[in-house]
């Protein structure tokens, strides 16, 4: 079986340099632009950021591909295949970077044969460096984590997100999800405004699930790994096996957990993300 250490240790390198050119712009006045609607920003920082990864990890691997949230949004056709793969999102949390809401994220998973063999989220301004590596466990600065194994749904503290989206079917499904978890009850609900750092917060034990429907594969491809080697369960919202592409996940502490959060909320019709929009 190859050994893809290299890659991660080059990968951890290049996040944390990611972080440097992050950290600088987050005190800086922002340009600022709208993708997806109102709510769905990106910067000038996003794309350099992007574009400084991708160009660092073709210089050492010009074999490999890309996934980038940027790339995509600027037309690049996003199709998972065997080869090797980075999927990057290089700002996750660009509304808390833009309003200084200290939760932002670079976000880097690598694919082989389209199964996940490490994943880096780098929470910048906590500076908290979660990763993980396929059969080898997840880990926070260098300390392992274990997610809480919570069996009992009312026991538990659920991460979700708003989302970008601001249609009423949209809005009325998630806002009428968190009711229903509420009135479980579960002890909270809570949203830090970044896919990959929520989702790692199972992977802590600090949380013990966390759904939501609409974010794309970049937000929550590294955080996915980085939850199953800490011992959690990762699957689509319909109870079915984990798909980063479906744009619907739930991640939780133990299977019962999930099942039951499966049962409770509804999902929105979301594109795929490798559907070829026609
Ligand atoms: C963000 C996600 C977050 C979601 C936001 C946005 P971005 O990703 O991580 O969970 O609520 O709407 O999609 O755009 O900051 O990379």
């Amino acid at each position: 079986m190859a050994d893809w250490t290299d890659c991660l240790n080059f990968g951890i390198s290049i996040a944390k340099q990611a972080s440097e050119t992050i950290l600088v712009a987050y005190h800086q006045q922002k340009d600022v632009k709208l993708k997806s609607s109102s709510a769905d920003l990106v910067t000038e920082t996003d794309q350099r950021v992007e574009a400084i990864l991708i160009s660092a990890i073709r210089s050492k691997y010009p074999q490999h591909r890309f996934i980038g949230e940027e790339s995509v949004a600027a037309g690049e056709h996003l199709e998972l295949t065997d080869c090797p793969t980075w999927i990057i999102d290089p700002i996750d949390g660009t509304v808390n970077f833009v309003h200084r809401f200290p939760f932002v994220a670079v976000s880097i998973a690598f694919t082989v044969n389209k199964q996940t063999e490490f994943g880096i989220v780098y929470s910048c301004v906590e500076d908290k460096l979660f990763h993980a590596q396929r059969g080898r466990g997840a880990f926070l600065n260098g300390d392992p984590l274990r997610a809480s194994g919570q069996q009992d749904i009312s026991r538990c503290v659920v991460v979700t997100e708003i989302g970008a989206e601001r249609d009423d079917l949209a809005l009325s499904t998630m806002t009428s999800n968190i009711f229903r978890l509420l009135k479980l009850p579960v002890h909270g609900v809570r949203a830090l405004g970044t896919a990959a750092v929520d989702m790692c917060q199972v992977a802590t034990g600090g949380a013990d699930a966390y759904y939501h429907i609409g974010m794309h594969c970049w937000d929550i491809a590294a955080s996915a790994i980085i939850v199953q080697e800490a011992g959690g369960v990762v699957m689509d919202t319909d109870g079915s096996a984990f798909d980063m592409m479906s744009r619907r996940v739930i991640a939780a502490s133990s299977s019962a957990v999930a099942n039951h959060i499966a049962q409770v909320i509804q999902a929105f019709p979301c594109r795929r993300d490798d559907k070829v929009s026609v």
